[in-house]
């Protein structure tokens, strides 16, 4: 990356270059962690090859095709007066150059009101024109019809979390296709930015207030969603898609927090997107937090050097408090930890949320260790094995 040269050639030990090389690997393997690299592939349905590189992404939206045509019809008015203005420069840096060792400049008539007329008044009707166009399409992005559904997203260094009217959660945006939708945008640490380039759609997301971004999309597919505001050094982790389903049933079957079809660990896995992803990753490489494939039965040592192994309780208190075992390496004794507590947002009830969690956290270290029974399939209450 050219950004970077100049860091680059400024540090002289290799020790320092390696970790820089790290920490690139550890924004590079978080890109993507949660969402397939396919999905954010640009999707155009065009035989011009041209607009499949270079030009706009789908058109997904009800208002998309309105913002693009202001978009070209400004650019052709541009363009129209970029050339005629050129040429009549240059035209006159030829005509009126000094010629023959005059230096007293020509006089020149002082008033034309044929061409000041014109000057004034063609122009204004092009602005006219663009405003009137321009507040049209933006009325249409910004007042929401009346049958729309609300979905809260949550914006933090660095994710997303969307949360459908149904308390469903997911990483990833989940829309119908034809049904209006208003997201009631909130930061939980930074400015971020909401972007959907194929709805023409982008929304500031201000910490302490809540703002809105309107959408009605119409044309089923997955799109890319990123954040458009430089928020610290994981901004580029910020992105996922926006999956434009057929139907409410198809998104149903798509955003089902716990998935009766799915094992435990599988609902930690889905957990783990959601809340822990944005910090922790799971190939080995720490991030805010230590790697989590590498926790399950490890033997580590806390801040003030005390010993403990990763089992059930201490991952389940982790979550729960984590300050009280800060990891070595991971801020000093006493120090309040930088992970929040998920106390109140996943279940600590025997089965649910957290022991989904540890079921995935061993799975990443014995997949063989864990139950790959579906949830549907287990019995309510487990029969004593028989002696
Ligand atoms: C805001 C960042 C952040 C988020 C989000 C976060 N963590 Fe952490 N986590 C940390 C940090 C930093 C540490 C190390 C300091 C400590 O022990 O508190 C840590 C430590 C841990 C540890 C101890 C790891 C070890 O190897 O000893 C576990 C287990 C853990 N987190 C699980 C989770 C789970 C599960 C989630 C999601 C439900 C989560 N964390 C979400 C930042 C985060
Ligand atoms: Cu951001």
């Amino acid at each position: 990356m050219i950004w970077q040269f100049p860091t680059l050639t400024a540090l002289q030990s290799t020790e320092a270059l390696e970790q820089l090389a790290i920490k690139q690997r550890v924004i590079d393997s978080s890109l993507g962690g949660t969402v397939p690299e396919y999905v954010l592939e640009r999707k155009i349905e065009t035989s011009n090859p041209f607009n499949q590189a270079y030009w706009f992404p789908e058109q997904a939206s009800t208002y998309a095709e309105s913002v693009d045509s202001l978009y070209m019809d400004i650019f052709f008015i541009s363009l129209v007066f970029f050339v005629a203005i050129v040429a009549v420069m240059v035209y006159f840096c030829i005509v009126y150059r000094r010629k023959g060792g005059v230096i007293a400049p020509q006089p020149s008539s002082s008033h034309n009101t044929t061409i000041e007329i014109l000057w004034s008044v063609l122009p204004s009707i092009l602005l006219v024109y663009m405003f009137v166009e321009g507040a049209g399409t933006f009325w249409e992005m910004k007042v929401p019809k009346t049958d729309s559904e609300e979905i809260q997203v949550i914006a933090y260094k660095y994710g997303w979390q969307f949360i459908y009217p149904n308390g469903d959660t997911t990483s990833e945006l989940h829309l119908v296709q034809d049904q209006p939708v208003v997201l009631k945008l909130q930061s939980k640490d930074v400015l971020h930015s909401f972007f959907v380039p194929a709805f023409r759609q982008k929304q500031d997301i201000v910490p302490g207030r809540y703002t809105t971004a309107y959408i009605e999309p119409n044309k089923a597919g997955q799109y890319r969603l990123s954040c458009n505001e430089y928020c610290g050094d994981g901004h580029s982790k910020m992105r996922t898609a926006c999956i434009v389903h057929v139907s409410q049933e198809d998104r149903l079957a798509n955003t089902e927090w716990k998935k009766p079809e799915y094992s435990a660990w599988e609902n930690g896995e889905h957990l783990y997107k959601i809340h822990c992803a944005g910090c922790h990753n799971i190939n080995s490489i720490a991030g805010t937090g230590p790697a989590l494939n590498l926790t399950w039965n490890r033997e580590g040592k806390t801040a003030g050097g005390e010993a403990f192994k990763a089992n059930e309780t201490y991952i389940k208190e982790s979550i729960l408090y984590p300050s009280k075992k800060i990891v070595e390496g991971f801020g000093a004794e006493g120090s309040i930890s930088k992970m929040n507590s998920f106390k109140g947002i996943l279940s600590e009830t025997p089965g649910g949320d957290i022991d989904h969690v540890i079921a995935f956290l061993r799975y990443l270290q014995d997949p063989d260790s864990v139950s790959s029974e579906k949830l549907k399939d287990l019995p309510e209450e487990k029969p004593a094995a028989a002696e």
